[in-house]
């Protein structure tokens, strides 16, 4: 029998631009939040391994051609269809560190020209994180960071709009760490948000949902 009364773990994502140093404070994250017995799970979108997922990685990688808007909404179905699971999860006490979530999927799409609240709209209703924290770093620093690994979008002046994009969506719950400092510091950071908001979860705050 599960405790009832078991707090609910935090939803956690990080965003940033390609190369900006997310999924390794991800796993980074992730190991120092079991070394302080809380319960943690990495996850990121996109998720390649479901049937969704493998057409995202196929379009990503060049060996598909897919319209703007269907790749769009393909990005958001891909969270949608782990909404529930990470619902779950999350109520039964895990918490989630989640490398890109919805500002990927708007600022990806919106960099290409399409409409912003035209990208939000089918993000309406997913769960909304309890932090995000923005991994700071100007495209030109990120791309000098042995190069990209080829991937669509990977490209100085895409980076560029996408980052013009993210500025656009950020508002000031955001936490913005700067990635350009030595690893170790970005972790230190990165952890203290991340505790906190783990507290203020385990509080009661309660889960709500996009766009908010
Ligand atoms: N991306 C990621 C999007 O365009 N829309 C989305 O909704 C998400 C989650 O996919 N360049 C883009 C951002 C990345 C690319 O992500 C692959 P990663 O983190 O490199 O696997
Ligand atoms: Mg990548």
């Amino acid at each position: 029998e599960g405790n009832k009364m078991e707090s609910r773990g935090a939803l956690v994502v990080l965003e940033g631009l390609d190369r900006s140093g997310k999924s390794s404070q991800c796993s980074r994250l992730v190991s120092f939040l079991e070394g302080q017995g809380i319960s943690a799970e990495l996850w990121r979108f996109p998720d390649r391994t479901t049937n969704v997922g493998q057409m995202i990685s196929a379009y990503l990688s060049n060996t598909s051609q897919l319209d703007d808007r269907t790749i769009h909404l393909l990005f958001s179905a891909n969270r949608w269809e782990k909404r529930s699971l990470m619902e779950t999860k999350l109520k039964t006490g895990k918490t989630l560190i989640v490398d890109r979530y919805s500002y990927s999927g708007v600022a990806f799409s919106s960099a290409k020209g399409l409409d912003i609240e035209w990208c939000k709209a089918p993000e309406i209703g997913l769960l909304a994180p309890d932090v995000v924290v923005y991994l700071d770093i100007s495209p030109e620093k990120a791309a000098e960071r042995g190069g990209y690994g080829g991937e669509r979008y990977e490209k100085l002046e895409f980076q560029k709009k996408v980052a013009d994009c993210y500025s656009v969506l950020h508002d000031v719950s955001w936490k913005v760490v700067d990635g350009c400092q030595p690893m170790e510091d970005v972790e230190k950071q990165l952890q203290e948000v991340v505790l906190d908001c783990v507290t203020e979860c385990r509080k009661g705050k309660l889960l709500a949902t996009l766009w908010s």
